[in-house]
């Protein structure tokens, strides 16, 4: 059977720091992986891939089309099915990722025939035997199924970490990166966080059980990694002793010479001191670190297992080990002008090579959404708004215009004057700073013209 699988264009919405991270698409590189057993599979990356989808579709003549989703791709996928169904009404069409895994309702619609709630080897090789054979009524556990109003076995259930075949996306990979580095592979060794912060999805998706993978397959993940920068995804890379001594073990006994780039928690970070060092020995570069606000009381509400000024010991001991920090912060919607430049004096404080702000978001499967119900400025279903870079709640110490015109003096200050790039200039060169650059001002005119959108 022929399976095209596709990852939808990127949005053009998204306004925050994402814009300089662009990975594989990983989930779809092990559906192929699966599929490629019985299978003739090809994916489509039309995040990079300007290939007019009908041209696709005559070039591979699939009989199943299998998109990838997130929350603000709803929209994208929902015509990339009606267009298939349009060129050809016998093409089954299956949608699954993280949006189908968290809200697999927003694509119940006509064009779309499966949803997958979750994905493992089992469901997926059960569901083209089915496909296969013509035997379509079925029930397997993980897949909504249309011709039974999307009755079939909502279990939950986690996405299984499979080995993804990394050839499936050659011809793309040039274009992945992380930051400064390109081209950049991404991966993880776990999966699953039992800290479970409140304005966090990572636990709703991997759930709350911390399981390290199989010390097999991580090392064939790792060897099948052409590119020179791994980026690990895990929730939190020090987050476990035991975790990070055992992938340590592994970088050094298969002597890889790699930049490595991770999620770090900053009570991950001060629990495994001697690793971290031993990780910056071995290639890590730069960690991911959520340093979220500037207020204590503001962290305890988070469910934050950290304080400020444990924030402030890792941004000393990161500048002494000589680790580059992209912080990422939330701007909680009762800030005041005051807090806002409490803020920025915060960040100056904690200097991280790179930082982001986004306004609080409280997404639908958060224990916030029902905190904020009463204050959202949008509905559930205006999916491409959920991208982290629009405020959703309404602020109660200002017009919303005020408080955009606070994000935009933030955001200049922290990526202007903050951002050191003199220091990223001497490692990532010239041609990555400037984008880096552009990218923020495309960021800037998006608040710009939010700010002017916004009524008083
Ligand atoms: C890597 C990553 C990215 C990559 C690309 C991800 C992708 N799928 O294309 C990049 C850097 C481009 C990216 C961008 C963004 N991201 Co992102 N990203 C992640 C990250 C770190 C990992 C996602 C991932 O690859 N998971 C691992 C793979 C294996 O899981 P998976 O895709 O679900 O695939 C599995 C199954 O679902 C299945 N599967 C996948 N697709 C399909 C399709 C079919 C048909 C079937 C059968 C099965 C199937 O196969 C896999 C097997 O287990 C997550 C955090 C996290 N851990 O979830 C955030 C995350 C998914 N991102 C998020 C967001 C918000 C964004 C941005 C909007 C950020 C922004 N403001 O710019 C943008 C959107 C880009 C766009 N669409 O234009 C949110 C998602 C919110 C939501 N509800 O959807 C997350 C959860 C992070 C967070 N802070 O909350 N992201």
């Amino acid at each position: 059977m022929k399976i095209l699988l596709v990852r939808p264009p990127r949005i053009k919405q998204a306004v925050t720091l994402s814009d300089f991270m662009f990975s594989e698409p990983i989930g779809l590189e092990m559906l192929y992986a699966v599929l490629e057993r019985d299978h003739q599979v090809e994916i489509l990356d039309m995040m990079c891939d300007p290939v007019p989808l009908k041209e696709k579709l005559s070039a591979c003549s699939p009989r199943v089309v299998a998109i990838t989703s997130l929350c603000i791709d709803v929209k994208a996928v929902i015509k990339i099915a009606q267009e298939t169904r349009a060129y050809d009404d016998t093409i089954h069409i299956a949608v699954g990722g993280t949006q189908a895994l968290l809200n697999p309702s927003s694509f119940f619609h006509d064009a779309i025939d499966y949803i997958f709630k979750f994905t493992t080897t089992q469901n997926i090789t059960a569901f083209y035997t089915h496909l296969d054979q013509g035997t379509l009524e079925f029930e397997i556990p993980g897949i909504l199924d249309r011709t039974q109003d999307y009755k079939g076995e909502a279990l939950k259930g986690i996405n299984e970490y499979i080995l993804p075949n990394r050839k499936s996306t050659a011809k793309y990979r040039q274009h992945y990166s992380y930051f400064g580095y390109k081209p950049a592979a991404i991966m993880q060794v776990s999966q699953g966080c039992n800290k479970a912060c409140m304005f966090c999805l990572r636990w709703r998706i991997e759930g709350r059980e911390e399981v390290a993978f199989d010390k097999e397959l991580i090392q064939q993940d790792l060897l099948n990694i052409e590119e020179d920068t791994i980026m690990f995804y895990d929730n939190d890379i020090l987050g476990s002793e035991t975790r990070i001594v055992q992938l340590l073990d592994l970088i050094e006994s298969l002597n890889l010479n790699k930049n490595f780039i991770a999620y770090a928690s900053v009570e991950g970070i001060l629990s495994n001191i001697s690793s971290l060092k031993r990780f910056k020995a071995l290639g890590l570069k730069a960690l991911l670190v959520g340093y979220e606000t500037f207020n204590d009381q503001e962290l305890n509400y988070y469910t934050k297992k950290s304080s400020t000024s444990d924030s402030e010991a890792v941004a000393k001991l990161l500048k002494t080990i000589g680790i580059d920090v992209w912080a990422s912060f939330m701007a909680h919607p009762d800030w005041t002008k005051t807090d806002f430049k409490a803020f920025r004096k915060y960040v100056k404080k904690l200097s991280p090579q790179i930082s982001s702000v986004s306004p609080l978001t409280p997404f639908p499967n958060l224990p916030l959404y029902k905190a904020y119900k009463e204050r959202l400025l949008f509905g559930i279903d205006d999916y491409e708004k959920w991208s982290f870079g629009q405020v959703s709640i309404q602020p109660s110490n200002m017009s919303l215009r005020q408080y955009y015109y606070q994000m935009l003096v933030t955001n200049l200050y922290i990526n202007l004057s903050l951002n050191q790039s003199t220091e990223m200039l001497n490692r990532f060169g010239f041609k990555s700073v400037y984008r880096l650059s552009m990218g923020s001002l495309k960021a800037f005119g998006k608040y710009i013209e939010l700010m002017m959108r916004a009524n008083d």
